[in-house]
């Protein structure tokens, strides 16, 4: 019989040593119940992070299989990178199939947000994408929060059991959350993105609930997904993000790392006031128009440090735009795969230097500006 790694689902084999789920022969014959593949040994005992040989297509196809077979899907979001984490597909998928959405990583966020409050902000983002599930879970699983309530919410609507798909982009956190619900360390996780290959089946102990945990989608126009890897790694927060207010005159510039600026270019009656959140390690520079064009030409900027030197001059041989962008007070402006400008005092007119590729949403205030 096949015996698949429970670590990441891929199909094991003890013939070729350099490919996906390999196991030296011994061990794949042995009676033990759990097998992990080589890359998950790898990646569970040294934290390295080694490339698969599947695609993003591939991906697609194996959440495609599991959204099928399953009657409930648990799609998982980033709370820190809530744009990043919208793909068509798992879209798609929360608008034909019954859903409870589960926002992770909920320790990430300055602690003065009330999970209720971001509970309701969800709900009415996911509104106008025109999906509305049974129910929102707000949860971090790196400090157990929520995740009873998870189970509890999956009982109420399926007291009978369920199979249910957790599905949802690269990192959100889908592989470890169901190890908290299954109460094991069983699953591969990682820091790294594309941890989980394959529809890996978990059933929580004692009930009817089965939980497919699927590889995760590579969702288009990210800033993190355009540097390198350990940028990638420097970009996602791992710590509470970092937020720092500007008050701001005209023809002012700010820079996120050298990967986004923005200018005022209009101030109508008093200065703009904004908060601009991202990881820790994302430096923000606030300058003038000259220093921003000669930035935008030169190709270091040693003080922003992201991109680094290894990667720098591939991000900046891409096309870039200027988009002009007018936001009024409580609205922010949110940067798929990186952060977001919160609008305090408005209206803020600017223009964004930003890559021809990345997308930047106008949404709601997430955390509502304090007086
Ligand atoms: N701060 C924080 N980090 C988390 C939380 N949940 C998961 N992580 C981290 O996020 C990273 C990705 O976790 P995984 O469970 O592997 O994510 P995944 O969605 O299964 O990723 P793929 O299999 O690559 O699609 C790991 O470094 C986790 O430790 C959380 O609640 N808070
Ligand atoms: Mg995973």
């Amino acid at each position: 019989m096949k015996k698949n790694c429970v670590g990441c689902g891929i199909g094991l084999q003890a013939e070729y040593p350099n490919r996906d789920g390999y196991l030296q022969a011994d061990v794949l014959n042995s009676k033990r119940e759990h097998h992990y593949c080589q890359r998950c040994f790898k990646i569970k005992n040294y934290g390295k992070n080694i490339a698969s040989e599947l695609s993003s297509e591939d991906y697609r196809k194996e959440v495609a299989i599991a959204s099928d077979s399953a009657e409930l899907a648990l799609a998982v979001f980033d709370i820190i990178d809530f744009e990043g984490s919208f793909d068509d597909e798992i879209l798609d998928i929360l608008r034909e199939k019954e859903s409870i959405i589960i926002i992770n990583k909920l320790d990430l966020i300055p602690d003065d947000k009330h999970p209720s409050e971001v509970a309701n902000w969800v709900k009415g983002r996911l509104a106008e994408e025109g999906i509305a599930p049974l129910d929102i879970a707000i949860v971090s699983t790196k400090n157990s929060y929520g995740i009873n309530g998870i189970y509890k919410k999956i009982n109420h609507f399926f007291p009978k059991g369920v199979e249910a798909v957790v599905l949802g982009v690269t990192n959100v956190g889908k592989s470890s959350i169901i190890n908290r619900l299954i109460g094991a360390k069983t699953i591969t996780v990682s820091k790294y993105p594309g941890t989980t290959l394959k529809i890996n089946k978990q059933t929580i102990p004692q009930t009817n609930i089965t939980l497919l945990d699927t590889p995760g989608l590579i969702p288009h126009a990210r800033v993190s997904d355009l540097v390198c890897e350990e940028c990638t790694l420097k970009i996602i927060p791992s710590g509470e993000i970092s937020r720092k207010t500007f008050k701001l005159d005209k023809d002012r510039v700010i820079f996120l790392g050298d990967l986004i600026s923005f200018r005022v270019v209009k101030i109508e009656e008093a200065k703009p006031i904004i908060s601009i959140y991202a990881s820790q390690n994302v430096n923000f520079l606030e300058t003038n128009v000259e220093k921003q064009k000669e930035y935008l030409e030169n190709k270091r900027v040693d003080i922003l440090g992201i991109p680094c030197d290894k990667c720098i001059d591939k991000y900046k041989s891409q096309k870039f735009k200027k988009e002009l962008i007018t936001l009024e007070t409580g609205e922010e402006l949110a940067f798929k795969g990186l952060g977001w400008i919160t609008v305090k005092r408005g209206p803020l007119h600017v223009e964004v230097t930003m890559p021809e590729v990345i997308e930047c949403i106008i949404r709601k205030a997430f955390i509502v500006p304090k007086r």
